[in-house]
């Protein structure tokens, strides 16, 4: 892996205007990226430029800009079944998002796969997207929802999940990092050990694809999925990567038009993957942007920004240490650029209020994982979550405006 030193940060932070931008009139410290990532230039260029020159509908009409625009949107299949290193583009199916990405397989998947008795498998740190679709979809189709257990340290506790693999056990559901307590979790064993029982595995890469290389292929995955808006590319636009084979077996989630080969008032022939599985206009210009920002991610270098996020995470997680009171929620031997952590006796919104009016930006809250708050004994964090842009000085002026926000509330400690 390569080292950060060869990383130019600034040069990164000029690409992105907000980071240009101040909040209460402090320059911005942006930290919030686990939420959703800031925009490059290139983004926004692309976007403007889509919608200002080469607007159309794709796949619907003979008309030059429209099968110039269909070019387009389809390149963008292209470019990320390169950055997954998916088998086929064929593969690549565009959502609104990971939660629609989860969504899709968990009903598809569901109707197709679960029976009365079988199991699926998830874990105690999940995001309540990949909680609640496996929730609705077993309730339906009379299955078993089991769950993980993690250890102290947030660390998913392998040889209880080997105890709960059964021949029943018919998909795995998995996030690739933890967004509640940075967790890195060992996919590939996961997905290994499931496959040996016969089980399938979704990888949520949410929080994991823009930050770190992802190869389908090398970890097995059957689904893998995550979000453009977390990987500098717009909302409303996500991916779905799923196995050929297990596709084309799959029904459709959504009906509607560009999914049908045939329709009759009584019944309707479907499409084969991936337009199967994108029903209705889709969201063309939001795939141009997701494009362009996945070949933002390649020029810089996802070994490179790996490297670098560490090394952040490393002096960050340093420096935390050295707050009084201060407990990190999450501490596992590998981790993704996270940190959440909690104080004592004081409560993560009044925290991140006060942070809020020193320019710098965190989330607060139960972060969508209410299971893993539980399993802690905690009712919210606070978390800090880097991206590319990020630096060591935000580290130290986040580490000093901390400081003195709990001087402010509570007076009686002294740093
Ligand atoms: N986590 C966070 O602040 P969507 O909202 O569909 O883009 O992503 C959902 C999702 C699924 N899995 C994981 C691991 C996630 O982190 C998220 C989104 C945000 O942590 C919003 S709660």
């Amino acid at each position: 892996m390569s080292n950060g030193a060869d990383f130019n940060v600034w040069k990164v932070r000029s690409d992105f205007p907000m980071l240009q931008q101040t909040m209460h009139g402090k320059p911005l410290i942006y930290f919030d990226s686990a939420a959703t990532s800031q925009k490059p230039q290139a983004v926004i260029d692309a976007m403007t430029s889509f919608y200002s020159q080469h607007y159309s509908t794709v796949h619907r009409a003979v008309y030059d800009i429209a099968s110039h625009a269909t070019d387009l949107y389809e390149s963008v299949r292209q470019t990320v079944k390169k950055f997954i290193n998916a088998p086929y583009s064929e593969e690549i199916i565009f959502t609104k998002g990971t939660t629609e990405g989860i969504n899709l397989v968990a009903a598809s998947f569901g109707r197709a796969f679960l029976a009365p008795g079988d199991e699926v498998i998830i874990s105690e740190m999940e995001h309540h997207s990949n909680i609640v679709p496996w929730q609705m979809i077993c309730q339906e189709r009379g299955a078993v929802l089991k769950a993980i257990p993690i250890n102290n340290r947030g660390e998913m506790i392998l040889e209880e999940f080997d105890k709960l693999l059964t021949e029943r056990t018919k998909l795995v559901s998995i996030a690739h990092v933890a967004n509640s307590t940075g967790t890195l979790n060992p996919i590939e064993e996961i997905i290994k050990r499931a496959h040996a029982k016969g089980a399938k595995v979704l990888i949520d890469g949410a929080q994991s694809a823009s930050h770190m290389p992802v190869d389908v292929q090398k970890m097995g995955a059957d689904f893998f999925v995550f979000s453009g808006h977390k990987a500098f590319g717009p909302t409303g636009v996500g991916v779905l990567y799923g196995k050929k084979a297990l596709l084309e077996r799959m029904p459709p989630y959504q009906g509607g038009g560009d999914m049908i080969e045939e329709v009759h008032i009584s019944h309707t022939t479907f499409q084969g993957v991936p337009q199967k599985f994108e029903a209705g206009t889709p969201m063309i210009t939001e795939v141009i942007g997701l494009g362009a920002a996945l070949e933002y991610i390649e020029s810089l270098g996802r070994e490179k920004i790996a490297a670098w996020e560490q090394e952040l995470l490393k002096y960050a997680t340093g420096r935390l240490a050295e707050v009084k009171g201060l407990r990190i929620i999450g501490t596992a031997a590998k981790k993704g650029p996270i940190i959440s952590f909690v104080i004592d006796n004081l409560h993560p919104l009044d925290i991140g209020t006060l942070l809020d009016l020193r320019g710098i930006a965190v989330r607060t809250g139960h972060l969508c994982a209410q299971p893993t708050m539980r399993r802690f004994c905690v009712p919210a964090t606070i978390r800090l979550s880097f991206a590319a842009y990020n630096t060591m000085e935000e580290i130290e002026l986040f580490v000093e405006a901390l400081e003195e926000v709990l001087l402010l509330l509570k007076p009686s400690m002294s740093y």
